[in-house]
């Protein structure tokens, strides 16, 4: 017979090593809303509100709205937004009840829901992970792409919108039409600078519809930016079982992280500001070094990983990096290419984040599959890859280790086109492009490496011209997409570890 499931009344009857929320739930309102209740949401921002609630009880309900599926309700919505975030580290599981989560919203049909709630006058925070292609940016320069066909729609219908910065836009143009409070929109996505992504595009998409709302929203909106951590994969069936057979009962809502954790917040809020920095959170004027910090580390080691991965035959990153090829590759990649484009951050010493970041990336307990990772890299290798590689060859120094992960993603994308056999399914806003390119142009690396280069989107052009870049992409595809994907990598990590620029070893 099947555990029980989930469910409120379940809470006074959990074993006791369940953590419960330890404040008066039914006290609870909604003081703020999040866009994109995933599995990193619940794993993150809710479990400080968590926190903050527990500390200092306030008005910081969460309203947690989906414009994308899953559907809510299914879930969250019949727990009434409670669930089990576990914390697990090997063998080591933690349990807790996350309570943040007033209420839910399912919007995914139609933004009527949704701007209901984010035009409320009790609503003065709306934090959001849509991942970077919610955004609707150009990645390579982050303004907002009018040709994208949901801005079209959006600007074409602004009263129906479906993409974030014409929701947002017009959650804006409600509240300054009824109550005119402001409100801090705080995107907690990977993309770098996100504050500033996040205004630009929403600003653009109001100047379209009038400067009385371009105005107002200069005046009552801030756009802090921020830095997420914490490795938190998508649910799988695993994980729910895992809760039944520890600790007896079925919760279809529950998420699974590492133990480490941060949030970095720029100090520059309109209206109340939940006091996050009460619990763990840190306030700062500057979010930039963190930023990089953690993209072009912990993030970069990750995409590295996912890439070889795939093409070295592994599954998740913990199995990746078991590899003593991959692990040696990586850690030489950060090391000596990555951490010279650092800025100082202080009480953080570079070389010791990254053995921590590794470090992470080794617990067996978090599954992270080398496909989730791969997903969407178009909208990734810009801040995880590209920019530390365009901070160097400004230098004059070598790029030989983070060209490869580059090629990677070339090779994952192209691996995955007819012509080379489909390899595996990918999901990336350009796989269809650079299948496309494959299709055309089979087997020549060189031929491959210019077309995939010339998209401007993703390739700033004055790095795309960069002939020691284009070089070094070249010899890395040629070793990745043909023969011994792990040899190659050996062979690269065997090479020279001059910090000056070289020629590639196979340079076409
Ligand atoms: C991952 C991130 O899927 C991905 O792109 O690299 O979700 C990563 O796990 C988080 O940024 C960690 O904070």
């Amino acid at each position: 017979m099947s555990a029980e499931n989930f469910s409120p009344a379940l809470l006074e009857r959990l074993p006791s090593e369940v953590r419960r929320p330890a404040y008066d739930r039914a006290a609870l309102k909604p003081g703020m809303a999040h866009i994109g209740v995933g599995a990193f949401h619940r794993c993150h921002q809710a479990e400080y509100t968590d926190d903050l609630l527990a500390k200092d009880f306030g008005r910081w309900g969460l309203v947690g709205i989906n414009i994308r599926p899953p559907l809510l309700d299914d879930t969250l919505g019949k727990q009434d937004g409670l669930y089990t975030r576990l914390i697990r580290q090997d063998d080591e599981v933690e349990a807790r009840i996350i309570g943040s989560i007033a209420r839910v919203v399912d919007s995914q049909d139609n933004a009527a829901p949704a701007l209901e709630v984010l035009a409320s006058s009790d609503i003065e925070m709306v934090t959001m992970t849509v991942t970077e292609k919610g955004y609707c940016h150009i990645p390579s320069n982050g303004a907002l792409d009018l040709d994208h066909p949901d801005i079209v729609h959006d600007l074409a219908n602004p009263e129906t919108p479906r993409s974030v910065p014409g929701i947002l836009a017009r959650a804006l143009e409600l509240r300054m039409a009824t109550h005119r409070r402001p409100v801090t929109l705080l995107s907690c996505d990977n993309i770098p600078t996100n504050g500033i992504i996040l205004g630009n595009v929403v600003r653009t998409f109001a100047e379209r519809r009038g400067r009385r709302l371009a105005d107002w929203i200069e005046a009552n909106v801030a756009f802090p930016s921020a830095m997420v951590d914490r490795i938190a994969p998508a649910t799988t069936e695993a994980d729910i079982d895992t809760v039944e057979q520890r600790f007896g009962y079925r919760d279809g809502a529950v998420v699974v992280g590492e133990r480490f954790r941060q949030w970095v917040i720029e100090d520059r809020f309109a209206g109340r500001v939940p006091r996050w920095d009460r619990v763990g959170a840190t306030f700062v004027d500057d979010v930039t070094p963190f930023e990089h910090l953690k993209m072009r580390v912990l993030n970069g080691a990750q995409t590295t990983l996912s890439y070889l991965g795939v093409l070295g035959g592994f599954e998740h990153t913990f199995e990746t990096i078991a590899d003593p090829r991959l692990a040696r590759f990586v850690r030489r990649m950060l090391t000596e290419e990555t951490l010279p484009t650092l800025m100082p951050v202080s009480g953080i010493a570079p070389a010791a984040y990254i053995e921590q970041s590794l470090s992470r990336l080794t617990n067996t307990a978090i599954r992270h599959r080398n496909h989730q990772i791969a997903t969407d890299g178009s909208q990734k290798i810009v801040q995880r890859l590209l920019n530390p590689i365009r901070d160097r060859l400004a230098k004059g120094e070598s790029i030989t280790l983070l060209s490869v992960p580059v090629a990677g993603w070339m090779a994952y994308l192209i691996k995955a086109s007819a012509r080379f056999g489909r390899a595996w399914q990918v999901s990336d806003p350009f796989a269809d492009k650079i299948a496309a390119i494959a299709d055309r142009i089979g087997s020549d690396s060189k031929a491959l490496v210019d077309a995939i280069l010339a998209i401007d989107a993703i390739f700033d052009p004055s790095l795309a011209a960069n002939a020691t870049f284009r070089a070094h992409v070249v010899a890395g595809l040629d070793g990745l997409l043909w023969g011994d994907p792990m040899g190659f990598v050996r062979q690269v990590c065997a090479g020279p570890t001059d910090a000056r620029l070289k020629q590639p070893a196979r340079s076409a």
